[in-house]
């Protein structure tokens, strides 16, 4: 029998919030260690033409790139849960939070981390943008959570787990105490989404930061191949 299978890496950000999901709506997948950074093998390279992960292949067959149209397949497999939101308002919400955070979040929150990583050209002035640009572009969100418990609607959706999930690279990187000082309610909507059950079911541990990294050291610079 063909199983549910989920190609992507330990971890990965965009991943974690499809794998939640599931979890929690019982819907099974197989995760498939996939990692572009260690190599991919051809047939990879047929399903998902980019070299990316995560890709989704269904025991049907149906083969799915792209995480936020993976993440909405499994949360519509079961019609009775609320993970797409109580009303159709709620769900085009839904999917509002998790492209803002799968694009512009991720890319600038990858501008800050991949260089101090680094995989990615560094410069201290570049770093110190990236960081102004994620500022602003989470100062988005915690203005939003000042006054909600959850991203849409006032229940768990999809886009709690969904979006926690992209910006762990970031809480286990660079937003150390300091910085999540500034921003306390988008640090507590984050504690309260990765201690739920089924988020610990994919990451049993929260990393936070206690400081964020500095500079790479020479040794670290490698021929930069990662996107973000
Ligand atoms: N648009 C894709 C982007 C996928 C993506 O960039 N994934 C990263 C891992 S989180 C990746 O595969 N990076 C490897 C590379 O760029 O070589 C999506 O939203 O799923």
């Amino acid at each position: 029998m063909n199983h549910n299978k989920l190609y992507t890496y330990k971890g990965g950000p965009r991943s974690i919030g499809i794998l939640a999901v599931a979890h929690a709506i019982k819907f099974d997948i197989e995760v498939v260690e996939t990692n572009p950074q260690v190599g991919l093998s051809e047939e990879y390279l047929k399903l998902n033409k980019l070299g990316k992960t995560p890709t989704f292949v269904g025991s049907d067959g149906t083969v799915l790139t792209e995480c936020m149209a993976i993440a909405l397949h499994v949360a519509s497999q079961d019609p009775e849960s609320r993970m797409l939101g109580p009303t159709h308002m709620d769900f085009i919400h839904i999917v509002s939070w998790m492209s803002l955070c799968n694009t512009d979040v991720v890319k600038r929150m990858a501008a800050w981390i991949m260089p101090l990583l680094g995989v990615a050209p560094y410069s201290p002035e570049g770093v110190e943008m990236a960081k102004k640009q994620t500022a602003q572009v989470i100062q988005i969100l915690e203005d939003h959570l000042q006054d909600r418990r959850y991203l849409v609607a006032d229940c768990l959706t999809l886009a709690d787990p969904f979006c926690a999930g992209l910006v762990s690279f970031g809480f286990a990187n660079v937003f150390d105490k300091e910085w999540r000082a500034h921003f306390p309610y988008f640090t507590t909507w984050y504690e309260m989404v990765t201690s739920l059950e089924m988020y610990r079911a994919v990451i049993p541990n929260t990393v936070m930061a206690e400081t964020a990294l500095g500079p790479p050291k020479p040794s670290m610079r490698s021929d930069f191949t990662v996107d973000d």
